[in-house]
């Protein structure tokens, strides 16, 4: 094993007895009010959500022994606390935030206070798209080669509520979004992993230029003890060579020179215990070639870690693509049916389209985070017998598809899919790919792939029994 100690921070926060508030009460607040107690502080969590709809929120924290503050808007709701604890869903520039830094209090996000805690290095993965895919897999690597290891982060749990876990193991392996990073201040990976950064988030972030420097606070506190893993086929990362202060790798799908790199059609990492041959590309258990970045990028961090090649393979061979993404959820006359619900952005519906066969129908569409749909619209044209369009951006990726491929929009997931299996042929493939968040329709993504799932079910029990 080759992880070193020097990356943990050695002046946690104190405090016992101090008055902390935390922001948002959904998981990551939650959490945190949990690890904070845990700690001897004294907790006021507060949520914009009226108490009607925070009851389980409220009770929890209530039976913690900590205060609840509902319809929060302002600092003065909140009785001057000593520290702020913002989960990522709530806006940087949130004012009551504003008011606190203004007033000289220390405000930080879940993942800074989870660093300050944390008794083992960490490897953040970042990235607009593949960052979960390539936490999971990173995870896998370091399983099969028996590294103990825990996974956290925007992948769905808290690393904050890892804290106890992490003391057993070697390393946490955290997926971390622009939400999180920036909120962070000490916030130092041993191994920061960015893989590419591409127009996402703009409703919460000005514009793509502090979106990308959101993402590049990952890199801000290495030095030349730590490590960042940038991937070369993405040309603002690729960019970032040269610039870091910590020891840099490369990877990259095309691109010979990389520390992971695909060599007669086999994945490779040269990383410090020299060059490890992985598996084919055709044994990936995940089509397209940003998996084949994405795998190559969890091997060289999984290489820094100490794991062989083969371990890699073995880890990866065990990956699962997760729910939601580009997962195939029936077929129906010879009609094949994928969601790709987890493409939340362009680039990523971009990414998965390249990475299916045959003849496709697109269910795209939703709310649109101020984004620009020329090249995905592009992309659908060129790919797609069919777009059929949902959600609020469903105008503005229609004018991008043009009028050379035949369109339509839906005004629910139902008609969408019923529509879609109407004009399909055997053979072809309709697929959820949204490009877009699903607030507009649904509670989230999930909730999204899910309505997309009934109704592809209902058509298939429907047609197993003819005439009923
Ligand atoms: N809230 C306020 N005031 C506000 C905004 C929100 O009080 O101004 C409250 C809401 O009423 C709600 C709570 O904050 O009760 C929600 O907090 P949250 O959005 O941080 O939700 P969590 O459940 O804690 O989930 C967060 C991440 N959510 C976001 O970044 C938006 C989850 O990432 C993450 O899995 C989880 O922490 C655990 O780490 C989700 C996500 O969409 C999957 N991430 C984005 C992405 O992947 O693109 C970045």
């Amino acid at each position: 094993m080759t992880i070193p100690a020097h990356t943990v921070f050695d002046r946690p926060i104190a405090l016992s007895d101090k008055r902390v508030a935390v922001i948002g009460l959904a998981r990551t607040g939650l959490a945190c009010v949990r690890f904070l107690v845990s700690q001897g502080a004294r907790v006021v969590g507060a949520d914009s959500k009226p108490a009607m709809e925070l009851a389980d929120s409220c009770h929890e924290v209530a039976s913690l022994g900590a205060e609840a503050v509902t319809e929060f808007e302002a600092l003065e709701q909140l009785q001057r606390p000593d520290l702020v604890v913002v989960s990522p869903g709530v806006p940087y520039d949130h004012p009551a935030l504003a008011q606190a830094r203004a007033a000289g209090l220390e405000v930080i996000g879940e993942l800074e206070l989870a660093y300050r805690f944390c008794p083992v290095p960490i490897i953040a993965i970042s990235g607009t798209n593949g960052k979960g895919t390539t936490t999971t897999m990173t995870g896998l690597m370091l399983d099969a080669a028996g590294i103990a290891n825990v996974v956290a982060g925007n992948i769905g749990v808290p690393v904050i509520s890892q804290i106890d876990r992490a003391r057993h193991a070697g390393v946490v392996v955290a997926e971390v979004s622009s939400f999180q990073l920036e909120t962070a201040v000490h916030f130092r990976p041993w191994i920061a992993v960015l893989l590419n950064i591409t127009p996402d988030h703009l409703d919460r972030h000005a514009n793509l230029e502090e979106y990308a420097a959101a993402k590049l606070r990952l890199f801000q506190n290495q030095t030349a003890d730590d490590f960042s893993v940038l991937c070369l086929d993405d040309a603002t990362v690729a960019d970032m060579q040269g610039r870091l202060s910590s020891q840099v790798l490369t990877v990259s799908s095309g691109c010979p020179d990389s520390s992971g790199r695909v060599e007669d059609d086999c994945l490779v990492v040269d990383t410090r215990s020299g060059i490890q041959r992985i598996l084919p590309v055709a044994q990936m258990p995940v089509p397209g070639r940003h998996n084949v970045t994405n795998a190559l990028a969890a091997a060289v961090a999984a290489g820094l870690c100490g794991a062989t090649g083969q371990q890699m393979a073995e880890g990866l061979k065990r990956f699962a693509p997760a729910d939601h993404l580009l997962a195939e959820v029936a077929q129906v006359r010879g009609i094949r049916f994928v969601d790709d619900s987890k493409a939340t952005n362009t680039a990523a519906a971009i990414a998965d389209l390249s990475a299916l066969s045959g003849t496709l129908l697109v269910i795209a569409g939703g709310q649109g985070k101020e984004v620009d749909f020329s090249q995905f619209g592009q992309h659908l044209a060129r790919r797609c017998w069919f777009v059929c369009l949902i959600g609020e951006s469903g105008p503005a990726i229609a004018r991008s598809v043009g009028d050379g491929t035949a369109s339509m929009k839906a005004a629910s997931m139902q008609e969408a899919v019923e529509e879609c299996y109407r004009r399909a042929e055997s053979g072809d493939t309709v697929v959820l790919l949204p490009g877009c968040a699903s607030f507009d329709m649904f509670e989230d993504q999930t909730h999204r792939g899910e309505q997309f799932t009934r109704v592809v079910r209902e058509i298939a029990q429907r047609e197993a029994r003819p005439g009923v």
